[in-house]
């Protein structure tokens, strides 16, 4: 069997890295990127140079994005599924206290660095048949307090899946939309500026869904028989639920 080639983006934390380690075990080649060379490297050091390739770069800067994709090593030139993955939420406060540098950050990652990477490999996804799985989340569909912009990026994720699985009818092309729930990762490490101990609070007893779980929903997509398309799937924890409207009152 040929073997296949990944770009999973955001590969050196949470979903991202152990979507590397379960597509490798699967017998695949991983682009690995995100900003933290050093752990891309452990990657590459843990694998080998001809099963992962580390592609460091910041995915705002689309300039190094496209260097990044003109020197791919030409065992890694093909690439068959594309794992939307890198993103980030930076803020909790509502929108009326948040600051504008952190929407703008979240919208240049989540949601243009996304439509770029995606329309640099357009191309050949369509020329081989392959696949493109985003990670959206639960927080495009449900709103709640201090989502704001953040959920507006994951809405848009969500949609432009849709709107690309239209585009690409009669492709071949597979386009999934996954939306997890709670789960821990250094997500809102990341959120609450490097709070660790709100992030352990927030998870504490909520038996959150994990990055392997996150893991092997991708790897489950992307091996199906090529003549099914998951097309959005929303995943929880049990623990976790929507909650109701409120009424603000005179
Ligand atoms: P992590 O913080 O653990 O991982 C985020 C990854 O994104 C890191 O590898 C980081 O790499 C990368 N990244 C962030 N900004 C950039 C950038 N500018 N350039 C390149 N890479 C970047 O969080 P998760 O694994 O939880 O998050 C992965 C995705 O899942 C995100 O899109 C997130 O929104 C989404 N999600 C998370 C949920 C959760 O509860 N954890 C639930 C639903 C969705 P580096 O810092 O090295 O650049
Ligand atoms: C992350 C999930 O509910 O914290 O996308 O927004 S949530």
């Amino acid at each position: 069997m040929t073997t296949k080639t990944a770009w999973i983006t955001g590969a050196t934390s949470g979903f991202g890295a152990a979507a590397v380690e379960r597509f490798v075990a699967g017998g695949w080649r991983v682009i690995a990127s995100g900003r933290r060379m050093e752990r891309l490297q452990q990657l590459v050091a843990r694998h080998g140079a001809g099963r992962v390739h580390a592609a460091a770069f910041d995915m705002r800067d689309e300039t190094a994005m496209r260097a990044a994709h003109a020197a791919l090593p030409p065992g890694f030139a093909g690439i068959d599924l594309l794992v939307n993955n890198a993103g980030l939420a930076l803020g909790t406060a509502p929108a009326q206290q948040a600051d504008l540098a952190q929407w703008k950050q979240m919208i240049d990652t989540n949601v243009t660095a996304l439509v770029s990477l995606t329309h640099l490999l357009l191309p050949q996804l369509v020329a081989r048949r392959g696949a493109i799985v985003n990670i959206s989340s639960i927080s495009g569909s449900y709103a709640y307090r201090g989502g704001n912009v953040y959920g507006g990026t994951k809405a848009f994720v969500t949609q432009f899946s849709q709107n690309l699985r239209v585009d690409l009818h009669g492709s071949g092309v597979r386009v999934t939309s996954i939306e997890p729930g709670m789960a821990e990762t250094e997500f809102t490490v990341v959120r609450t500026g490097g709070d660790k101990a709100a992030s352990d609070q927030l998870y504490a007893g909520a038996h959150p869904i994990t990055a392997a779980d996150i893991a092997d929903t991708i790897w489950w997509i992307a091996n199906l028989p090529p003549h099914l398309d998951v097309t959005r799937l929303e995943i929880m924890p049990v623990s976790q639920s929507p909650a109701g409207l409120q009424v603000a009152r005179d």
